[in-house]
């Protein structure tokens, strides 16, 4: 790493961010093609590099190992581990929930520890942990790279990580040895200065962030924190803070090291990688002079001073609707949300650490002591086997199950809407609030009436014991079993277990490198996983007259494209779960959720899907129309798979963000952006849209759109993409894998 700096620094001649050192030290090749130093322009250049890991989760790794296992190699290149967690259901606690997932989950659960032991992969049985906890726990470290499937993969950039989130598709070109593309990314300096107190915690840095910074904020940039403030918040908070950091889009975040990455890295086990980060923690924080004047160096800089940052709230339907508690009253009434909180839930990836759970417990134990139970259902996920185990020694499980707390199994459960919620009727306005991080319309309960707003799990426990969001922990009191008011005060907790954690890695197969002699079997019968067929070749020609299914209007997440849920039983399955595309979209020609006209029929409403199989049966491509920050959110590949699936060949948006844009790249789709975003308005339902000059498609050059309208008249706008010649290959072949499974053959 140091020597990689050093060249980086004498290469681009003046001192370097994290981010830059980091990247450097990973970059595939120091010089271009014509043997001269790499240039290279921030959100501009195409850079390849190769990351230290690959981790997959159970949800997006059914697709990625089938793309995978297309390639015809032995064993993954680089190491790689798969984690089951995403398809464990939260019913009635952790004993049945998992017993019930393993008997459901049996043939998906298969698949993939065969698929993992056969290619070298290390696999984390079901109920072992979330992903980011255990890749936390296990496999991150200071100055490494790696990108995982999985949008929350920043969590390791509380180790001093770049960790990236990605689809699949980028995940198979670096388990077979290929380089991961990416855009060289602008970098966002946030300044930390003063120290976190009270009730304030780490969850509320990234809180009052996605305020600043909005759900598209961050995207072409890689978030670095600098400045005393840093120090102030433990390893674990360092990762709620680069975990959430999705939220706003950025590449990535990532903290520079300090004691409290060493120290938890003791703590989990690590102690030789910790003094390996000591001896070279001048390569682990920016240069000096960029901490001096952050201005000059970085493309954008933020000031959060922790000595008075608030507690915040965000939600519902969107994580950057923010403010703090204190405003949180007012804003119920004149908003009109419903004020019975009905649900609490905490835990998750995002905050379910030692220290989480510990803050939380001493707000339950103070209630406790009063005599007082949670008014309303209290959820509690651990992240892992190892924090599941350490809180059972430690009590804090006892003193959150003495309020009513129900201990879910260690994995995403209701965050990813595999919660059998039973309390509600579909259609019921109201009120929910997690430590989770994302709260877009359905996501945790699969009823889009639902208003989910998240907080600390901190401020979350305590405000399941008023059961009402206008509470103010921090101000108002409650009552004691003895009618007398009380009020709580500011949560405490040791961020690391004194007695060390108990460790367990009895959920692990650990990968055996050259790959195992096993079988890796598809029922061809299977509802749940269908081997791929690859996508067609284009011809080469330009793209006529294709229908445009679908015009999104605002917010069109990857949840909207591909719900979660109860639809994550298909994600092996390709045909199946493209029933689900596009059924949360708003369309902009009717106002209706999910539905649109088939305008080769003239018939309608229908869901999006079963209008796209018959323009698919007809041999008509479409065209599909999006609004800013198209695809936000989810890394799942599934959301450009389906519509490419059925027969989509373009989606132009105001804007993407960026998994997903790659996703549709690298899945033969078009990603096209308007020049002028008010073109948005030219688009008609029963338009037919053209690309003349596709034919002629080339990096950086705009391309040409022609609307023909029913009435006759037609209209032209330029559009622009962000292909370079590699990607505009993937496209050629039909998909990005089509190459790859072409070369590996030869
Ligand atoms: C999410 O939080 O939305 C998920 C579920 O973890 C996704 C991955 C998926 O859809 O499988 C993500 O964040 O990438
Ligand atoms: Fe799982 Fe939720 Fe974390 Fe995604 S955000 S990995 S669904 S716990």
């Amino acid at each position: 790493l140091s020597q990689r700096t050093q060249e980086a620094r004498s290469l681009w001649q003046r001192p370097l961010t994290l981010t830059e050192k980091i990247l450097a030290g990973h970059l595939d090749a120091r010089t271009d093609a014509q043997g001269q130093p790499l240039q290279l322009a921030r959100k501009r250049s195409n850079v390849d590099l190769r990351p230290d890991r690959v981790a997959m989760q159970d949800a997006t790794a059914q697709m990625a190992l089938l793309q995978f296992m297309r390639a015809g190699m032995d064993a993954v290149a680089v190491p790689t581990t798969v984690h089951c967690d995403h398809l464990i259901r939260a019913q009635s606690g952790a004993k049945d929930d998992l017993k019930r997932s393993l008997q459901e989950n049996d043939e998906v659960f298969a698949f993939l520890k065969t698929a993992s032991q056969r290619y070298g992969i290390g696999f984390w049985q079901p109920g072992a942990g979330i992903i980011h906890q255990v890749v936390l726990e296990n496999y991150a470290f200071p100055g490494g790279m790696m990108i995982g499937t999985d949008s929350h993969t920043p969590n390791a950039g509380g180790l001093g990580m770049v960790a990236i989130g990605v689809g699949g598709a980028d995940a198979v070109d670096v388990m077979v040895g290929e380089p991961f593309g990416l855009r060289w990314p602008g970098v966002i300096g946030v300044k930390l200065t003063g120290s976190l107190h009270g009730w304030s915690s780490p969850k509320d840095v990234i809180l009052q962030l996605m305020g600043i910074l909005t759900v598209k904020g961050g995207t072409g940039h890689i978030v670095e924190f600098f400045g005393p403030g840093s120090e102030s918040i433990s390893c674990t908070g360092k990762g709620t803070i680069c975990n959430m950091g999705a939220e706003h889009g950025a590449t990535t975040s990532v903290f520079p090291y300090d004691a409290r990455m060493g120290a938890y890295l003791r703590a989990t086990g690590r102690a030789a990688v910790a003094e390996l980060a000591d001896a070279q923690a001048g390569d682990l924080r920016a240069d000096p002079e960029v901490e001096k004047n952050p201005e000059a160096y970085y493309d954008r800089v933020i000031h959060i001073d922790l000595s008075t940052l608030e507690p915040n709230v965000v939600g519902p339907q969107t994580p950057d609707l923010t403010r703090p508690i204190s405003k949180l009253r007012a804003e119920t009434v004149s908003k009109n949300y419903p004020d019975d909180i009905r649900c609490a839930l905490i835990g998750s990836c995002t905050n379910s650490s030692y220290e989480d759970i510990g803050r939380a417990a001493h707000v339950a134990a103070q209630a406790h002591k009063a005599g007082l139970r949670a008014k309303i259902p209290l959820m509690v996920t651990p992240g892992s086997d190892q924090i599941f185990n350490t809180i059972r020694r430690d009590g804090q499980m006892e003193t959150l199950e003495a309020v009513g707390a129900q201990v879910l199994a260690n994995a995403c459960g209701p965050c990813i809407g595999q919660w059998k919620r039973q309390d509600i009727k579909a259609g019921e306005a109201n009120t929910i609030l997690t430590s989770y991080n994302r709260n877009f319309p359905g996501r945790n309960d699969e009823n889009r009436t639902t208003l989910a707003f998240i907080a600390s799990p901190e401020v979350v426990v305590a405000m399941a014991f008023s059961g009402s969001l206008s509470f103010n922990p921090l101000s108002d009191s409650l009552t004691d079993k003895d009618g007398v008011a009380f009020t709580l005060q500011p949560p405490q907790a040791d961020e690391l277990p004194k007695r060390g954690f108990v460790t367990d890695l009895s959920g692990l197969i650990a990968p055996d490198p050259k790959g195992k002699k096993v079988d890796v079997v598809i029922s061809p019968q299977s509802e749940r996983l269908q081997a791929l067929a690859p996508f067609a070749a284009w011809d080469g020609k330009s793209l006529q007259d294709m229908p445009v299914l679908l015009k999104a209007q605002g917010k069109c997440t990857t949840d909207h494209i591909s719900a979660a849920g109860s639809w994550l039983r298909f994600r092996g399955h390709l045909q199946n779960i493209s029933d689900n595309m596009f059924l949360g979209a708003t369309n902009a020609f009717t106002g209706a959720t999910g539905k649109g006209v088939n305008v080769l029929q003239d018939q309608g409403p229908q869901p999006f899907a079963t209008i796209a199989r018959d323009y698919k049966a007809k041999g008509r491509s479409w065209v599909a129309i999006g609004d800013s920050n198209y695809g936000e959110g989810s890394s799942r590949e599934h959301a450009a798979m389906s519509p490419r699936f059925l027969g989509g060949r373009a989606v132009i948006a105001r804007s993407f963000a960026r998994i997903h844009e790659t996703n549709l790249k690298k899945q033969g789709m078009l990603p096209l952006t308007f020049a002028d975003p008010n073109d948005y308005d030219k688009v008609r339902q029963d338009d037919r849209v053209s690309l003349p000059d596709m034919d002629r498609i080339a990096p950086d050059a705009p391309l040409t759109v022609e609307l023909a309208h029913a009435d006759g008249s037609r209209e032209r706008f330029m559009v622009n993409h962000t292909f370079n010649a590699a990607q505009l290959s993937w496209f050629a072949a039909g998909s990005a894998l089509n190459k790859i499974a072409a070369l590996q053959h030869h």
